[in-house]
């Protein structure tokens, strides 16, 4: 897979090539990934990338020029990109879905924006697309398209170590994930679920289904509404209820 990464901050990008999962995956050949400043396709002497905006009001807009300039080498240089993503507080949420779409594309353009906005034409006529990481003020693209970077490496094959990790991402599933230990069995008094030691590995999965229902009804439970039960897995939801029921009755909530 090739990812070109377009920013007025290469080496904020960068440092992805030093640690970790991402790290292997770009040293193994897995991805190809290229960062491109934004400030290579000016052609003034200052290298200006922002101007005022048209009509007035604060802030600068990124300049279309540049944008098109770099995507019209990346073209020439690495080939025709599948999609062209625009990272903006204006976008689609990024989910998991979205991660899955992009990291079955042989070649994804990112360009991060900066400042109030980008120019329209970018929007309307490069980008195939506009990606948002969530609903928070960030200072531009950069962080964002860092998640996306992460968020799609690790699902092309061989990125990580352990296929059954990917297959129980816990937002491939719709549930969170269920509490998780390791030794020593006692930490200053605190223990770990019996269960989990009895070697007893029918128990051991439906006490992790319970506590991954148990956990997305407490923290999530819209996450419910799309996630499609069996009937095990019904069954535990309906006995977490009546728990709660009867918690609600006779002690008031601890956290
Ligand atoms: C005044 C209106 N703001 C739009 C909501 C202006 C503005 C804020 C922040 C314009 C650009 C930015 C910089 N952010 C991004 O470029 C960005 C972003 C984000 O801020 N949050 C979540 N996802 C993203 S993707 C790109």
């Amino acid at each position: 897979m090739k990812l070109d990464i377009v920013t007025i901050f290469p080496r904020m990008v960068e440092i992805v090539r030093h640690e970790g999962i991402v790290a292997r995956a770009l040293e193994s050949g897995l991805v190809d990934l290229a960062t491109h400043d934004l400030r290579d396709f000016t052609a003034d002497r200052h290298r200006v990338v922002d101007d005022v905006p048209y009509g007035g009001g604060p802030g600068m807009v990124l300049k279309p020029e540049p944008l098109f300039r770099a995507v019209e080498t990346i073209r020439r240089t690495r080939g025709e990109p599948s999609a062209i993503v625009l990272m903006s507080p204006q976008g689609q949420r990024f989910d998991h879905a979205a991660a899955r779409r992009l990291a079955r594309l042989p070649h994804v353009v990112v360009l991060c924006g900066r400042y109030e906005g980008v120019d329209e034409r970018v929007r309307e006529h490069l980008a195939t697309e506009e990606l948002s990481i969530g609903d928070y003020v960030l200072t531009g693209g950069e962080l964002p398209a860092l998640v996306v970077l992460d968020a799609v490496i690790r699902l092309r094959p061989g990125a990580v170590g352990d296929a059954q990790s990917i297959e129980h991402d816990s937002f491939v599933r719709g549930l969170l994930d269920h509490p998780h230990y390791t030794r020593p069995p006692r930490l200053d008094g605190l223990g770990v679920p019996e269960v989990l030691q009895s070697g007893n590995h029918g128990a051991i999965r439906r006490w992790r289904t319970r506590e991954a229902l148990r956990r997305t009804i407490e923290r999530r439970p819209e996450l419910l509404a799309s996630v499609q039960l069996d009937d095990e897995e019904r069954e535990l939801l309906r006995e977490l209820i009546e728990e709660q029921e009867e918690g609600a009755t006779t002690h008031v909530e601890h956290h």
